[in-house]
């Protein structure tokens, strides 16, 4: 079988994680632009100052994916470059960088599928409170309008927030992510809330502005398994879905809170501040809403937690490796001796993501999914001059094939971004877990390089997977 006529074929980038000129052409301060200069937060200091330079190179790195034969980048728009101070004045030397980039891609009949906020919030909405303030939702609303006024005529895709879980769960319980706040469980599920509506704003705008084009959210994909057939275990990866999964996607798809999770936080007086209508508008536009995006990279294998020692001894585990407890305490993710291991310690699993896309399906029945995200974090070797990173060509072989099956299926699926298009800034790894088909040498003015997965992938995308 070969993909389908639409499916689309891309790699995917964010603003911080690529672009740099951290403070050029009337960008405002992001919230990251500090959170990576405080001492100790990121893996040896790296910041997104340079990153690798795309806001400079990105004609160098449209041409290159056009010759990849990519079908679609995914990059996101950085907010502050566009509303310095999050909510006042637009910038439009910031508006032209994104018009720039939009028709460079276009020019090779690239698809551009744009995410509005990929983690970059403007340093003066995140000292208001961020997620938590209210303020948040209305600005986020008007930095949208803007983009869709902006950019719209020419993008027809459009995600309006990546991974709430993450920046929600590291900024307001780990602490790995700005506001580097620990614990505080009242304010996570009050931001993660606030987002929501600022997507269902956003969803009913973008509507109202007739563009047709699509719009939807990206979620991360990290379907729970127990780890063996206790009961206990089993009702741990049950409450693991319910928390890190459901919570996520029924208020977008079903347009409610799963009443599991809404009873439990009741009793515990961690209900966030929500109104009847914001809780109606989430019901309204449910079948408004597009499409799905999943950033799939692992499961996770569950089980009960027993003490409560163990679950003090891990909290500082936040890289995204397995040893993390639940905030609740109920259960806590581990390694397994039969299971296969990135260096960071992830999960390779290409079974654990077609199990997690028949659970999708069960649940939500045929709503539109892109995969949003995948890819192999890696150290590259370099063999006589050739960047020969195999493991990422068996990696994205083998998630392509769970894909190309699971359409088969009939699982409704559109489209799938390798992560990354090119090396680029980890939030936290820095530079040295590499994600790209494109290689950046650091030691040589930022020079590009194809990968060998680089050839690969162009392959894969001419025939139309044909071979997997
Ligand atoms: C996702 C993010 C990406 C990217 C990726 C890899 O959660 O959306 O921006 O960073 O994970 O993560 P890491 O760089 O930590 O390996």
């Amino acid at each position: 079988m070969k993909f389908p006529k639409d499916f689309l074929f891309g790699a995917a980038s964010a603003s911080y994680q690529v672009e740099g000129a951290w403070n050029e052409d009337g960008k405002g301060v992001s919230n990251w632009d500090v959170f990576s200069k405080i001492p100790g937060k990121t893996f040896e200091g790296t910041n997104g100052d340079v990153a690798v330079d795309h806001y400079h190179r990105y004609k160098e790195d449209v041409k290159l994916m056009a010759e990849m034969g990519l079908e679609s980048y995914r990059f996101s728009i950085s907010w502050s470059r566009i509303i310095p101070d999050g909510d006042g004045e637009v910038n439009e030397k910031g508006i032209e960088f994104y018009n720039n980039l939009i028709d460079e891609c276009l020019k090779y009949g690239i698809v551009p599928f744009v995410t509005l906020y990929h983690w970059d919030l403007p340093q003066t909405l995140e000292e208001a409170g961020g997620w938590t303030n209210k303020r948040t939702i209305d600005a986020f609303n008007k930095y949208a309008e803007v983009c869709f006024r902006a950019f719209g005529d020419r993008v027809k895709h459009w995600i309006t927030f990546n991974e709430t879980i993450v920046f929600c769960g590291h900024g307001y319980l780990a602490g790995a992510h700005p506001p580097g706040i620990v614990n505080d469980v009242k304010k996570y599920f009050e931001a993660t809330h606030n987002v929501f509506v600022a997507h269902a704003k956003a969803v009913k705008k973008y509507k109202s502005l007739k563009q047709y084009g699509e719009i939807g959210i990206t979620h991360v994909f990290n379907p729970a398994f127990s780890v063996d057939d206790k009961e206990e275990n089993i009702f741990a990866a049950k409450h693991a879905n319910y928390y890190d999964t459901f919570w996520y996607y029924d208020p977008i798809l079903k347009g409610e809170y799963p009443k599991y999770v809404v009873d439990e936080l009741k009793k515990k007086g961690l209900t966030p501040d929500w109104t009847k209508e914001e809780l109606d508008l989430l019901k309204e536009s449910a079948d408004k809403n597009d499409f799905i995006g999943l950033n799939y990279y692992q499961p996770k294998r569950v089980m009960k937690i027993d003490s409560e020692e163990e679950f003090k001894a891990n909290r500082e585990n936040s890289t995204g490796a397995p040893g993390n407890p639940s905030f609740d305490g109920v259960y806590k993710t581990v390694m397994m001796k039969d299971k296969v291991y990135t260096k960071w310690g992830w999960e390779i699993s290409p079974e654990g993501f077609l199990d997690g896309l028949r659970m999708l399906k069960k649940r939500y029945g045929d709503v539109k999914l892109y995969i949003t995200e995948n890819g192999l974090g890696d150290e590259d070797p370099i063999i006589e001059d050739v960047i020969a990173d195999v493991p990422r060509i068996n990696f994205i072989k083998e998630h392509l094939k769970v894909v190309k099956k699971a359409i088969q299926e009939g699982i409704n699926l559109k489209g799938y971004y390798a992560w990354s298009v090119i090396d680029l800034l980890s939030w936290l790894n820095g530079y040295k877990k590499q994600y790209g088909f494109i290689y950046v040498d650091h030691k040589n003015n930022l020079a590009r390089k194809k990968k060998l997965s680089f050839y690969w992938y162009k392959n894969i995308i001419e025939t139309r997977g044909e071979e997997l």
